[in-house]
């Protein structure tokens, strides 16, 4: 059984999000983040103490991306994860890694700013150069749904798992605008059944 350590709107909905699409058992273990004292069980797993992580029998593994990564590869073959071969397969790749590199991480410097800084550091300039940077990366979002309906093409991967989860984080913690096309992109996705089982499992889940 696979463990993700998680919360509720951390990026362990990625994970989630694809065991359910490839119909994986797993369970959820919740980590409060804010809790003024850590779970030792939780620091002996990631003692980085970022979300999330997995537990797979003797692997233990974070960073979301490498972790969909793992399990496509250990579990697949999926049509979450076009071949190399296939001409989906650049789109694929540069929107997989996109989704966190180019805009989840970026967006959480003004998210945490605008909810942890003290008040007279929360409009800073790194906070205002990082929203800069998250809007010029959305152009290529925003170019790409121009021309598809998914990051890679015609149909969905895991790289709309990927952006998915980053423009629902811009959008409700960070205060991103989203455009129609992006707003309907993501309406698409998340209705996927798959997306709705992970984010109810992931609200259900007990504390760890
Ligand atoms: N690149 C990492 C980012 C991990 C990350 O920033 N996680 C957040 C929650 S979604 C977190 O744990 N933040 C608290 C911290 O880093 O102290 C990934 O994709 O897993």
């Amino acid at each position: 059984m696979i463990t993700v350590w998680g919360g509720q709107t951390s990026r362990s909905l990625r994970v989630a999000w694809l065991l359910e699409e490839m119909g994986l058992p797993y369970q959820v273990r919740q980590v409060d983040m804010l809790a003024p004292e850590k779970d030792p069980a939780w620091l002996a797993v990631n003692p980085g103490d970022f979300l999330p992580a997995i537990q797979d029998g003797e692997v233990t593994m974070v960073e979301s991306i490498a972790i969909l990564e793992y399990l496509m590869g250990r579990y697949g073959p999926t049509p979450l994860q076009p071949a190399p071969g296939d001409p989906a397969f650049p789109a694929y790749q540069q929107f997989l890694h996109l989704g966190e590199a180019g805009l989840a991480t970026l967006m959480m410097v003004p998210l945490v700013s605008g909810f942890l800084a003290p008040q007279a550091e929360r409009d800073n300039w790194s906070a205002r150069w990082a929203r800069e940077c998250v809007e010029r990366r959305l152009l290529l979002v925003r170019r790409r749904l121009a021309a598809a309906p998914y990051m890679a093409g015609d149909r969905f991967t895991a790289a709309d798992i990927s952006v998915s989860y980053a423009l629902r984080l811009g959008a409700a913690h960070a205060g991103f605008a989203l455009d129609p096309a992006e707003q309907a992109y993501l309406a698409r996705t998340t209705a996927r059944d798959a997306y709705q089982r992970a984010l109810a499992r992931s609200q259900l889940a007990p504390p760890a």
